[in-house]
């Protein structure tokens, strides 16, 4: 076992009285939520913590790190000089292997290419203490749910699916390199105290539906900016009947609605999963404390009393679901897609059908999607389409290798990719679609915005259970409900699918060979980064800002038109061999943000030389060159989707003083602040549509900044005319802090007085 079960007993020691002292102080019973942060706080008896209102200060007690925002996260440590993390940190290599061949090859392919920079994650993990997770081992949060998730403990991790351990009863929140550096120096995360929305979850899944349709229901329901500043807590007799990794699926999605995090409370399935995972001692001890890692039990008989919202899905009527293309939030049952894509012209012929990914990659998924596969093999059927696997980790994969599940998926044609992100990422050198070529794929991942999976705009990606994806294969078309459709066997008689089945855990345990593993030495060497390198370079500090100059007449390099996510700011697919190199990663800046004045797409004009058409990081080097910083302008819930600190970083290097949106995805607005860029929000939404191109924008009364103080930004147009539009921040007074000196690292080596 890889946790130290000393750490777990000496959180679950101190529950009771935390728990009594906040029941105390709030003067009511708590909801899980709030039972967990509460055991996290220094100072949880007198902090202010009033549910979207205060900022209070944790104490995770892990980080974990996947390859791609590692390299930054760890350079940004380099430069605290700590011999050693403060809390314990794992390091998984999963994002940076392209999927083309299938495991082996493209294994060997990734070793390769990615050589130098595991072997800097390698050896930082080896000098820092941080345990190491090899390419090939699994993705990060199935590695995670495996081997480090505990009921009731806190954790951080720099990839936006985190929460995917709130289905073992964690919080687990997603965040930026920054706030990661923090935890491993040994100082507090810092966030706004969550609502609390409770989903409360009665009947039980049955027939094609699973815990995948859960999540997609609700992402209809709370759409991608629903979730902002809250933390969903799932509750009731439905939710006791989910397998404790069906809960990780659902809480995983659940930063696809923006939540904070999403969480289940303990309970029997994660017992079950513990054991079955080498962690007896653990389930044990949270047996024997499970009153404290539930909410308490008036909040469940009164849901109404203790939640900032509450929804209810009734799981025996929900049906299976399907959403995209390009937004997750678009959704409906599988049945009535058909007519829709027809309405649309979305193709219906499928291009591909993927499973797996960090989602869904349980034993459970597999069986239940092998079961489909193996009833097309039955008759003959193979898949129609190109059907991928990406197992989430090795030790699932070794286990439905010696369960036959795997031959199962490769009679009807199936190719199994590494135990990697590959494809969900865009890590997926596809040949057999052209870029801009219209075309549909159906996945069992959890992103499907614009150009993610495979660079193509022009790519409708749809996410459905992995069963319903298979199902999908099986026919090659998107319009395929196996509720109602027949297949056509190799005789040409009809048949149709029979509902899937499948096993929670595997019946003869999994089997945990190599898993991958390496830990951390006491006498390993410095680390060392070649001045030469093209993919990873240290860091300099960024310029503290003068909050008067520095504001002023400031050109807008992008006014972004409609989704801006962090995949519009910075991309991933080829451009993850930059992630420890900023300069050069920097040349992807804004490439898929969407030109409100012009429609084109990555591409604005230089209002100082009149240059049109020109790539947006191009500009901003110019403005840079002359010592000009500009601003960005953004619609609703900028920074949607991934962690990636990049999306920050890059617009600080090239001269961005602040984007201003109508409102902003957590984690973006989190990570813009620790780099000392300015989120403001629109106070009026509407002010938005007063921009224009050739603005020069001002922003009043930053010397005196102060939490909850509105600022201005004053637009001077061309035609010498001017409005002044209201801006709210968010930035409290460390926060503030951070913008004074430059950037939160800058802040902290002042402190230090370094
Ligand atoms: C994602 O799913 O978008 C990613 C790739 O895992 C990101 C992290 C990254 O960009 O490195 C995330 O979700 O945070
Ligand atoms: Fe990897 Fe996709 Fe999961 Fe992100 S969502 S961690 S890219 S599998």
């Amino acid at each position: 076992m890889l946790i130290d079960i000393k750490d777990v007993e000496a959180l679950y020691g101190r529950l009771d009285a935390v728990h009594a002292a906040a029941r105390r102080r709030l003067g009511r019973p708590l909801t899980l939520t709030e039972k967990i942060l509460f055991s996290h706080m220094d100072d949880f008896e007198t902090c202010p913590a009033e549910r979207g209102k205060d900022d209070v200060w944790l104490r995770p007690d892990r980080v974990a790190m996947q390859d791609a925002t590692a390299q930054m996260a760890i350079l940004q440590f380099m430069t605290a000089g700590m011999p050693k993390t403060a809390v314990p940190t794992t390091v998984h290599c999963d994002h940076l292997i392209q999927a083309y061949k299938g495991a082996q090859d493209d294994l060997l392919v990734a070793e390769d290419t990615n050589r130098e920079v595991y072997d800097f994650l390698h050896a930082a993990a080896q000098r820092y203490g941080m345990g190491f997770w090899k390419p090939g081992s699994g993705i990060i949060h199935q590695v995670v749910l495996e081997n480090y998730a505990v009921p009731g403990m806190m954790m951080i991790g720099t990839d936006s699916h985190t929460p995917n351990a709130g289905g073992m009863g964690m919080i687990a929140i997603g965040v930026g390199g920054a706030d990661a550096v923090d935890v491993m120096t040994g100082q507090p995360f810092s966030t706004r105290m969550p609502k609390v929305v409770g989903v409360k979850l009665t009947g039980e899944l049955s027939g094609w539906t699973s815990a995948k349709d859960v999540i997609l229901k609700v992402a209809q329901l709370m759409t991608v900016k629903g979730g902002t500043g809250k933390v969903v807590e799932y509750f009731g007799p439905g939710a006791r009947a989910i397998s404790a990794t069906g809960k990780g699926t659902i809480t995983n999605m659940g930063a696809e609605i923006g939540a904070t995090t999403s969480l289940f409370a303990y309970d029997a399935s994660m017992g079950r999963y513990l054991r079955a995972t080498e962690r007896a001692a653990v389930a044990d001890l949270a047996d024997r404390h499970a009153a404290a890692l539930a909410a308490d039990p008036e909040v469940e008989a009164r849901p109404e009393d203790f939640y900032d919202e509450l929804h209810e899905i009734d799981l025996s009527a929900l049906g299976p679901q399907v959403v995209g293309p390009h937004t997750p939030d678009l959704g409906r049952a599988v049945a009535d897609l058909g007519a829709e894509a027809e309405r649309e012209g979305w193709p219906v012929e499928l291009t591909a059908a993927l499973i797996g990914s960090c989602t869904n990659s349980s034993y459970e998924d597999m069986t239940r999607a092998v079961s489909i596969a193996r009833q097309g093999a039955a008759k003959g059927v193979k898949a129609k389409t190109t059907f991928m696997i990406s197992p989430g980790s090795e030790r699932v994969h070794e286990t439905i290798i010696r369960d036959g599940i795997m031959d199962g998926f490769n009679s009807v044609g199936g190719i199994v990719l590494a135990n990697a992100c590959g494809p969900c990422i865009g890590q997926w050198k596809r040949d057999d679609v052209q870029k801009g070529e219209l075309n549909s794929i159906v996945t069992s991942f959890n992103r499907n915005f614009r150009a993610r999976n495979d660079a193509n705009p022009e790519t409708c990606a749809f996410i459905a259970s992995p069963e319903i994806v298979v199902a999908m294969a099986l026919a090659g078309r998107l319009d395929f409900d196996p509720e109602a459709d027949t297949l056509q066997g190799a005789d040409g008689t009809a048949f149709k699918l029979a509902p899937p089945t499948g096993e929670e855990l595997p019946a003869g345990g999994f089997i945990s060979k190599d898993a991958g593993y390496e830990a951390p030495r006491a006498d390993a060497p410095a680390v060392e980064v070649s001045p030469t390198s093209e993919r990873l370079a240290l860091l300099e500090p960024f310029p503290k800002l003068d909050p008067v100059a520095d504001f002023k007449d400031m050109p807008v390099l992008v006014k972004a038109q409609g989704k801006c996510t962090t995949d519009h700011v910075s991309p991933a697919g080829p451009w993850l061999k930059f992630r420890g190199h900023l300069d050069n990663i920097s040349n992807n800046m804004y490439i898929g943000a969407v030109n409100a004045f012009t429609g084109e797409t990555g591409k604005g004009r230089n209002v100082l030389t009149g240059e049109t058409g020109k790539d947006y990081n191009q500009v901003a080097r110019d403005y840079k060159g002359r010592g000009i910083g500009w601003v960005v302008v953004a619609d609703e819930n900028y920074g949607e989707g991934s962690s990636r600190e990049h999306a920050a970083m890059e617009p600080r290097h090239l001269g961005g003083r602040a984007v201003i949106a109508r409102s902003f995805a957590r984690i973006a607005e989190a990570n813009l602040k620790k780099q000392g860029i300015l989120p403001l929000w629109f106070a009026d939404a509407a002010d938005y549509d007063k921009v224009k191109e050739d603005d020069r924008v001002t922003i009043e009364g930053l010397a005196d900044l102060a939490p909850g103080q509105p600022v201005t930004a004053v637009l001077r147009h061309a035609d010498g005319g001017e409005d002044r539009v209201r801006c709210n921040h968010t930035l409290n007074p460390s926060q503030i802090q951070w913008f004074r000196a430059g950037s939160a690292l800058n802040a902290i080596r002042e402190q230090q007085g370094g």
